[in-house]
């Protein structure tokens, strides 16, 4: 219960005025009771609202709709027309589902969400979603278990066809299969947002709407004819991505966005909040967000009865009654609701007298009836300074008949009885014969029928038919060699690749081709990264200004927000950066410009964190650079736990669409960034680049000549220096990456002045890029067992046999270890696996054994191995070097 206690704070100028008004309140409350004293409170409210007093928002308001019928406009549409419309499609939508499972048993597919949800979209598709013929339209993110209406809409505009339809979710029988939900990377023509990953289709469409905000503050497109539309299920909103954006949403004024959360009361296993009220508590959050709201709860044949309710008696009911009830007045008919419903007061009972129990059934629910679902988005299109949600309820399966509709069962549903759908052809009106009935045929009009010809001239009215996936032709301008040259020259005074990159990047915004579509992006880490001096130079963005005048405006390097701000300074929110990375990285395809996003991140909180974004930004065909700083386990010394990463190089391994680098030099790290930018937008890959930095100072080398160096580093492997040819004595190779990489350089002198063993030094910049082309060439050869074998770029260059190897790096074993397949020396493999600890880099590179000397020592027993030098030979480098030979590894959890 709230407090009011606080008020006792606030001098009162009048206590008599004040004490007068409260009798008045006690007055009513004695007389007609407590409902009547909240009527008259929030009429007060409203009132002094109108008159200029700014009153915080009330949480909730009661169980009613937002907006009252007489403010409903006209529905501008023909509603016999679209009523048969959307039975089409109603019948289409579960047709191909019942079809692909009766052709494969378990095979899936959803039911019960479009049939919840199919006015919600009608009434968006024949009245509001902006198609992109006029330019980018509007941005929809559907609901992904609501795909099957959504191929049904356009199987009947014959954008769809029915071999098409009888292959949903059979995708990988060539061409033209439908996949289960929406993803650009298999339907690219047609989806734009993967959304079914649930959560990440709300966070992704409030930094969608910012970013079309970003686009046009900074001139770079024209997005004021963009709307964002998101679909959600209430049961989604748990999702802390749904819900974890919101306050930006309202903070930055988004007003171009529109949430539907489709409020069937259910999720997967049952009622959302059975004791309680889903509709309400989302109300709240998003009152208390800052969002604008507005309810569609009852249908039109409520109106009347809330008219006649002079008591209050209706709506005390509706908030009183929970979810659970509310469910089950669906599957129990029109008895049980004028018994538990209407029943218990005599007042209600009254008011539904001259209704039969049949009538009592057809009290729909709001988000069922088109014309409160219209008024609904009218009214948030209109809304301006902030978003709008709409909270739609709804019957989860509606239409479907007993088996299916509000039982807890619905979400799986995936079967009609013969009979349920000779009763869903009859609601539904459709001249389908008896006969073909049990085979649920499709049902479509043909391409001349008024149907068609009315839903394609809404769709050509509103720009053209939706969702439709459009990759404008774009020209792309590398930048110019000034960007990166200076990199090849190395530098003697130590640097960190974040140092590095951090210049890099200043560079690429200066750069006249492309220096207005980079993006960088941060989590509140710029200080760490070094990339403060972006505040001023590219500004941060802010929708509004700056409306202060910050604690450093005398320093040269000033905090400067500005609303054509370049740099995303997200603060403190990792799952925020990458919803707004995908915008970024999918630009080019949404708005036609081709935006290159960096962003920058503390390694560890990036794919273990936010792993399920990055594979939605592949789904989503996004291109852009991920720059994990601050990388590697014994690297980033004195953090430890929580934040010391020797994983995310091998996790990334695991996403198709990321090619993962962990450069050890400056000058690796620019012909990277280069070359990726020019596959992604020159070459229109749909790929990600991520390049892992480290903080440590270390001397930068130049670049060696070389067109194996030139090839190597993006191939993942190169000679970087070879053994010394002046010397004598054994070779052994060493294969380096990212900060390790000056370790094994220390190693080659140790190797040399103790053990008279010469090192070729192997650049390793990506064993998952190798491993990737060896599995290539590998499958060629098992599939070609009579032709000579190919060789992958890896065993071209180290050739069979040869000197042992010895692979180290400040990543888990297994990233070195995807090649061994393919290779036929001793290898031995150095890596950090296990937690981090905090403690200094040294200290850390001896405890986790990557250091120069565990590297000398591995050489030395990999030359044993390989019969260069004896085991006892390797037992006492091993002694002289003075490693405890028994120690546990770090893995070892008790040690
Ligand atoms: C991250 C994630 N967790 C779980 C699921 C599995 N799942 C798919 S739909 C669903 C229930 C959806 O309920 P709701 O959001 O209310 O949507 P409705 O179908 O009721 O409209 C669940 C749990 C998923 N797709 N994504
Ligand atoms: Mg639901």
């Amino acid at each position: 219960m709230q407090t009011f206690d606080f008020l006792e704070q606030i001098p009162d100028a009048d206590p008599t005025e004040t004490a007068r008004l409260i009798g008045e309140i006690e007055r009513s409350i004695a007389a007609h009771g407590p409902e009547r004293a909240k009527l008259l409170l929030m009429r007060l409210l409203s009132r002094a609202r109108d008159l200029g007093v700014d009153l915080p928002t009330l949480a909730t308001t009661p169980y009613i709709n937002t907006i009252k019928t007489s403010d409903e406009p006209t529905f501008p549409g023909d509603e016999a027309m679209e009523t048969r419309i959307r039975h089409i499609i109603r019948w289409n939508a579960a047709a191909m589902v019942l079809r692909a499972n009766k052709t494969h048993a378990g095979i899936g597919g959803h039911l019960a969400t479009y049939a919840s949800a199919a006015s919600l979209y009608e009434v968006g598709f024949n009245h509001f979603f902006q198609g992109k013929q006029n330019g980018a339209g509007d941005q929809i993110f559907f609901q992904g278990h609501a795909a099957p209406g959504i191929y049904a809409r356009a199987y009947l505009e014959g954008r769809i066809s029915a071999p098409q339809l009888d292959r949903f979710r059979q995708e990988t029988a060539g061409h033209g299969g439908l996949p289960s939900y929406p993803h650009a990377r298999l339907l690219p023509d047609f989806w734009e947002f993967p959304t079914v990953s649930m959560g990440l289709g709300g966070i992704g469409s409030i930094y969608q709407a910012r970013y079309n905000r970003y686009l046009h503050n900074r001139g770079l497109t024209d997005t004021s004819g963009s709307r964002v539309w998101a679909f959600l299920g209430d049961g989604e909103m748990d999702e802390p991505e749904s819900a974890g954006a919101l306050t930006l949403a309202a903070r930055e004024g988004l007003d171009n966005l529109t949430w539907v959360v489709n409020c069937n009361l259910q999720r997967l296993d049952g009622p959302v909040r059975g004791n309680g009220k889903i509709i309400q508590e989302l109300e709240g959050l998003f009152r208390g967000a800052g969002w604008n709201v507005i309810k569609v709860i009852w249908s039109r044949e409520w109106d009347e009865l809330l008219a006649n309710d002079a008591g209050g008696h209706l709506v005390r009911k509706m908030d009183a009654t929970v979810d659970g009830e509310f469910q089950k007045y669906i599957v129990a008919g029109g008895a049980y609701i004028r018994e538990h419903f209407f029943g218990p007061e005599p007042e209600l009972g009254a008011l539904v007298k001259h209704l039969s129990d049949d009538d009592l059934v057809h009290l729909r629910r709001g988000g069922h009836d088109y014309r409160k679902i219209h008024a609904a988005y009218a009214s948030a299109v209109a809304h301006k300074g902030a978003p709008t949600v709409i909270l739609a309820k709804t019957v989860k399966g509606y239409s479907l008949g007993p088996s299916v509709e509000a039982t807890n069962v619905t979400h799986q549903a995936k079967k009609l009885s013969e009979a349920e759908l000779f009763a869903f052809r009859d609601r539904l009106g459709l001249p389908i014969p008896d006969e073909k009935i049990p085979e649920a045929p499709y049902y479509h009009p043909g391409p001349n029928s008024p149907e068609v010809k009315y839903i394609n001239e809404r769709r050509a009215a509103l720009g053209g038919p939706l969702p439709t996936r459009i990759v404008h032709p774009v020209n792309w301008s590398a930048p110019e060699a000034a960007v990166d040259a200076e990199f090849a020259a190395g530098s003697p005074v130590p640097v960190s690749t974040t140092m590095a990159f951090a210049k890099l990047l200043r560079n690429l915004l200066r750069d006249p081709n492309i220096g207005q579509q980079i993006v960088p992006i941060v989590p509140d880490e710029a200080r760490t990264f070094g990339m403060d001096p972006l505040f001023k130079q590219s500004g941060i963005y802010a929708p509004f200004g700056q409306r202060y005048e910050p604690v450093d405006s005398e320093l040269l390097l000033s905090y400067r927000e500005s609303q054509s701000g370049q740099l995303l300074e997200e603060g403190i929110t990792e799952a925020g950066s990458m919803a707004s990375f995908q915008a970024a990285a999918t630009a080019y395809a949404t708005h036609g410009v081709p935006t290159i996003p960096f962003y920058v991140f503390y390694s560890m909180f990036g794919f273990q964190r936010v792993g399920d974004q990055i594979w939605q930004v592949g789904d989503a065909r996004g291109r852009g650079f991920l720059i994990g700083a601050t990388a590697g386990r014994t690297t980033l010394a004195g953090e430890g736990l929580q934040h010391d990463d020797g994983h995310s190089q091998l996790i990334a391994h695991l996403h198709p669409h990321v090619a993962a680098y962990d450069p050890s030099f400056a000058y690796e790290m620019a012909a990277l960034i280069r070359r990726g930018m020019d596959r992604m937008h020159g070459g229109r890959e749909d790929i990600l680049y991520y390049l892992t930095i480290y903080n440590e100072n270390q001397a930068q080398p130049a670049r060696p000549e070389g067109a194996h160096v030139d090839e190597g580093i993006h191939r993942g492997l190169y000679r970087f220096a070879e053994a010394d040819a002046s010397a004598s004595g054994p070779i052994v190779r060493l294969f380096g990456s990212g900060a390790i990489m000056g370790e094994v350089l220390a190693a080659r002198d140790l190797l040399r002045e103790r053990f008279g063993v010469r090192a070729e030094i192997w650049s390793a910049t990506s064993y998952s890029e190798l491993r990737r082309e060896a599995l290539v060439v590998e499958r060629w050869n098992r599939r070609h067992p009579e032709s000579a074998p190919r060789t992958s770029w890896m065993q071209d260059q180290l050739g069979s046999g040869g000197a042992p190897i010895v692979a180290a790096s400040d990543w888990v074993t297994a990233l070195p270890d995807l090649l061994a397949p393919w290779i036929d020396v001793p290898y031995l493999v150095l890596g950090t696996d296990g937690f981090g600890l905090s403690d200094t880099r040294e200290a850390l590179r001896e405890f986790f054994s990557v250091d120069a000397k565990h590297i000398t020592a591995a050489a030395m027993v990999a030359l044993a191995r390989g019969g260069e030098r004896t085991p006892a030979e390797a037992a006492t480098a091993i002694k002289e070097l003075g490693i405890d030979p028994d120690r546990l590894p770090v893995f070892v959890l008790d040690r």
